[in-house]
């Protein structure tokens, strides 16, 4: 588990949430606070659908990033002070967490440097320390909007872009990030329909420091695969440790190095161009999603014999040995699958070693998992998985064709669904 000090004093402080005194630095009346020690910045937190993994979170960030973007490039002076408060990982449905919270900050994944080429991000940490280097212990945010969807735009068809502050949907949530420190004593429903930058007019009216949206998930794209989103897509390069775990792997078991595969990145994700010539390494990646997969898209999801056969008929017609199979199912369906593949075949699997699994948790892992896969000659992937979507978009960074990126494991031949093509252009 990854807790960074200043976090784990804060998560065992319980408080009532209306306290007056000095320990509380309101930061919209500011006579509470030392105000000669207030920065210029407004911030901006969010979060996500509890129940959302780690891979639909990720693109969320993106809608979020490309916001912050926009707001730090405004002229607008109550607009482009804005930093934007990552949400660290904590609870998350499949990483078999325990009861305490985990607060993972986002430098155990990504490289923040990288991040904030594009977007002025911050770690929720690093806004901890300022207040307790003021000496407050716990901060009352000025304003809290829990984005829901109009709830009559599905049935009326009407999705035109609009936002307004309604009766809550639900109970509000008053508690943020798995802390007991963190709350609001104002805390409003915002039925909202749009892409993320028109929530750029709700922070333009709202003269608060600190906002927090919660179900940012509730906003959309600005556009799909525009020249920005692959700008925010670009910047989150993976942190520089898990980079090496994979590579290390790439090139003890599967033969695979960036100078033979032509698999080189800039040092720096503002100098990418798009191009089409990479090679990849000696094998085939799949990505196999099981688990809840197998209960929500059962008309999806093959059963591992037709995996089998679909792996076996790909390594003969790319003439390589090697699969490497990326998965959360477990040790025994692997198993069975390493049985129903011949001999011949050689199948590979990352097993993280104690010690990286201590450092990077679940989500390490998965990371490890996806970028191996991202530097396959050949990629399947799963229908619909999320998993699968930010491998592809790895790959068109890394400038594969898209005919070995963009393909899908088949529950069945004769009516197998193509998967989306979300190609990199810019
Ligand atoms: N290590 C590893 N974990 C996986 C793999 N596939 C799924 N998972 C785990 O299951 C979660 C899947 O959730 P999510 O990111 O929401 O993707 P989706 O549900 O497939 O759209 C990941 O965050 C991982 O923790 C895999 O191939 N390798
Ligand atoms: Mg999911």
């Amino acid at each position: 588990m990854i807790f960074p000090n200043v976090l784990t004093i804060f998560t065992y402080i319980s408080i009532p949430v209306l306290i007056f005194g000095e320990e509380v630095c309101y930061r919209n009346k500011l006579d509470n606070c030392d105000t000669k020690k207030m920065p210029a910045f407004r911030y901006l937190f969010y979060d996500v659908n509890p129940s959302e993994g780690f891979n639909l979170r990720r693109d969320v960030y993106m809608r979020m990033a490309v916001l912050a973007h926009k707001l730090k490039h405004s002229n607008d002076p109550i607009l482009n002070s804005f930093l934007l408060v990552l949400p660290p990982w904590s609870h998350l449905m499949h990483w078999g967490y325990s009861e305490d919270p985990e607060q993972i900050p986002w430098s155990t994944f990504f490289d923040i440097s990288s991040l904030q080429k594009f977007a002025p991000v911050i770690e929720l940490h690093e806004y901890f320390s300022y207040l307790k280097n003021n000496k407050y212990t716990k901060s009352i945010l000025d304003k809290v909007y829990i984005l829901q969807h109009y709830e009559d735009m599905f049935e009326s068809g009407n999705f035109v872009d609009k936002w307004s502050v309604e009766k809550c949907q639900k109970p509000p949530k008053l508690r943020f990030f798995h802390y007991t420190n963190i709350t609001s004593n104002n805390v409003q429903c915002l039925s909202f329909h749009g892409p993320a930058t028109k929530l750029s007019e709700v922070l333009k009216q709202d003269k608060s420091r600190t906002i927090m949206l919660e179900h940012a998930e509730v906003a959309l794209h600005d556009m799909f695969g525009s020249q920005i989103y692959w700008q925010a897509r670009r910047s989150m390069r993976f942190n520089f440790e898990l980079r090496a775990i994979a590579n290390e792997f790439r090139q003890l078991y599967l033969n695979s190095s960036d100078k033979d595969d032509n698999t080189y990145l800039a040092k720096d994700w503002k100098d990418d161009k798009p191009k089409r010539n990479a090679i990849g390494g000696p094998y085939l990646a799949v990505h196999l999603r099981r688990r809840d997969f197998l209960r929500g898209r059962p008309d999806d999801v093959p059963d591992l014999k037709r995996v089998a056969e679909q792996i076996t008929e790909k390594l003969e017609e790319l003439e390589l040995s090697k699969v490497f199979v990326a998965t959360d199912a477990p040790q025994k369906e692997y198993d069975e699958l390493n049985s129903l593949l011949l001999p011949k075949y050689e199948i590979y699997k990352y097993t993280a070693s104690k010690t990286v699994e201590k450092k990077y948790s679940a989500g390490g892992v998965a990371i490890v998992d996806q970028i191996i896969c991202s530097y396959a000659r050949y990629f399947i992937g799963t229908s619909e998985s999320t998993f699968s979507f930010r491998i592809q978009e790895e790959r068109e960074i890394l400038g594969f064709p898209t005919k070995v990126t963009f393909n899908v494991l088949c529950k069945d031949k004769k009516k197998c669904k193509k998967p989306s093509l979300w190609k990199i252009v810019y």
